[in-house]
Parts: structure tokens; C-alpha cells; sequence
């Protein structure tokens, strides 16, 4: 058989592949968020989402932590400038369908990245949807941006989001309040909505008990998303997987909430397929599975 006809039956069995045996070219979705060493959040958790959802993941690299799950050792910035250049240049090649932000560690970096989404917005006269992942603390507790990226986060990226995906403890800090219970959840959920004039998706993890409730505050509407709380596993990284499962939906062409329902789904999932290792010290080493 000539090379012609066998590349022809080749692609009649292989119907996703093109001239160039290439496999058609997926949605695209940008994360501009830190590395986690341990590959539990972060980044590396932002990739293995788009991934496992179809989608071809960017990244934008705005630090490095130093962790292992339920204790981080360092963290360091990467310059604005660096970062500025990487969105820069991935935003003037490739079509990206939806972007996301999560650890940004810093008030400067906060206001770079606003910047260089700002100008995307100018510059090429489109509005491409925007998670705004507000990580502010570790799941183990360690405080992973400096205070003053607060101000900057209210004042420069807020106001560009499509949607922001606060836990409870970043909702109380961003209004001052404390939020224990379903009616005040729903509350906060209006009031940052209105106070930012986007669309908010609060998540409320452990607090109804047997079933981890999140309310969307989208275009004057408030809708539930629920799904049973796995307990016992002590995972980081549900944050950025939620969001980054967000992001994959918007790249995609889903609207918000088919986006959030699908990747509420997938969360759960995660965490409940999650790994176990044990380390040298007999610590328990719990990471989400991306797998499906
Ligand atoms: O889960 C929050 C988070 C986000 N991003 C990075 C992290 C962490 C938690 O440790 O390291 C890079």
C-alpha cells in the first residue's frame, strides 16, 4: 500500500486527526496563579483540571511555594515584570478562551496582572471571562498574601472578574463581617456581588452540615449548588481545582452555571478519589486525584 492510502485509513480510524496527524485543537484557558511544589493546588492542580476537562491550560507563573500538604516552607514572589511579560506574550498568540487568578502573593502583583487583563481588554477590544480566585490562607492555615493585596484586589481586579469565587473565611475578611450559617451566606453572597458588580459563587464547604452548599449571586438571582462533604480527607487544592473546573466550563462555551454545576461535580469527584501516602515521618499525605 502507498504511504498515500495508508495515512487515508489511518485518519478514517482516527476521526480526530487532521492532514497533519494532529488531534484537533482544544478550547484554551489561562491560569496566572502560583506553584505548588507538592502539586496538590496551585498551578500544577490548575493544569491537571484543564486537562482531565478537555481543555489545553496556560500558565503565568506569579510564585514559587515551598510546601508538602498541611505545611507550606517558603514562599517567593516572581517579579511584576516577569509576570507581566508572560501574560503578555500568551495573550498575543493564543486564542484564550478564559482566564483565572489564584495565589498572587503581593499588592504589586495583584496590580500587574489587573494591568496587563486591563489592557488586553482595550487593546483587543474583547472581554475574555475572568475567575478571580481570591486565595488569601492556606488550607493548613498559612497566610499566603500579604494584607495589603487586599486593597489592591478590591480597587484593580475585582472589578474586571466575570466571577469570584470567595470560601467563607475571604468573604468575612472582604466584607468585615462573620458568616455562620445559610442566611448569612446569602447575604454576603448579594453584598459582595453588589459591591463589585459581579457575579459571586461563595463557597461554604463544611458549614451545613452533611452536604457542602455553595450559592451563586448571578444577575439578581441566588442558586445552590450542593454535594455530599467527603470527610476525613485533608486535602488542599479544592479551591484552585473548583475554579480552575470553572474556567475549563468558560473556555469551553459553557455559560456560568452549567460551568459551576459541572465542576462542582468534578471537585467532588476529586476529593473523593483523592491518594494517600505516608511520609518517612508517618505524616499522612492526602492529594486530590485529577484522574477520571
Ligand atoms: O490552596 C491554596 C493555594 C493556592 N495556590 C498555591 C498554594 C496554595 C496552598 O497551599 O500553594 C500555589
Amino acid at each position: 500500500m502507498v504511504g498515500r492510502d495508508r495515512r487515508a485509513r489511518h485518519r478514517r480510524a482516527n476521526p480526530h486527526e487532521t492532514n497533519q496527524h494532529r488531534i484537533q485543537a482544544p478550547p484554551i484557558a489561562l491560569t496566572i496563579a502560583g506553584s505548588d511544589s507538592s502539586a496538590g493546588a496551585g498551578i500544577q492542580a490548575d493544569l491537571k483540571t484543564f486537562t482531565a476537562l478537555g481543555v489545553y491550560g496556560l500558565t503565568a507563573v506569579t510564585c514559587v511555594v515551598a510546601e508538602v500538604p498541611r505545611k507550606v516552607s517558603r514562599i517567593e514572589p516572581v517579579t511584576a515584570r516577569m509576570i507581566r511579560e508572560q501574560i503578555e506574550v500568551l495573550l498575543e498568540n493564543f486564542r484564550v478562551g478564559a482566564i483565572k487568578t489564584g495565589l498572587l502573593c503581593s499588592a504589586a502583583i495583584v496590580r500587574a496582572v489587573a494591568q496587563m487583563i486591563q489592557n488586553d481588554k482595550t487593546k483587543a477590544a474583547r472581554s475574555t471571562p475572568l475567575v478571580v480566585d481570591p486565595v488569601m490562607i492556606a488550607t493548613s492555615g498559612d497566610n499566603l498574601l500579604e494584607s495589603e493585596a487586599i486593597q489592591a484586589y478590591k480597587n484593580s481586579l475585582f472589578p474586571l472578574a466575570t466571577l469570584i469565587t470567595p470560601n467563607l473565611d475571604e468573604a468575612a475578611l472582604l466584607l468585615g463581617t462573620t458568616i455562620g450559617n445559610r442566611t448569612q451566606m446569602a447575604s454576603a453572597a448579594k453584598a459582595l456581588a453588589k459591591k463589585y458588580e459581579t457575579s459571586i459563587l461563595l463557597k461554604g464547604g463544611h458549614l451545613c452540615g452533611d452536604n457542602a452548599i455553595d450559592l451563586l449571586f448571578h444577575e439578581g438571582e441566588l442558586t445552590e449548588f450542593s454535594a455530599p462533604f467527603v470527610r476525613g480527607v485533608e486535602t488542599h487544592g479544592t479551591g484552585c481545582t473548583y475554579s480552575a473546573a470553572i474556567t475549563a466550563g468558560l473556555a469551553s462555551g459553557f455559560s456560568l452555571e452549567p460551568a459551576i454545576k459541572r465542576a462542582k461535580k468534578f471537585v467532588t469527584e476529586s476529593i473523593a478519589r483523592h491518594f494517600s501516602w505516608k511520609s518517612k515521618f508517618g505524616h499522612v499525605l492526602d492529594a486530590l486525584s485529577h484522574l477520571r
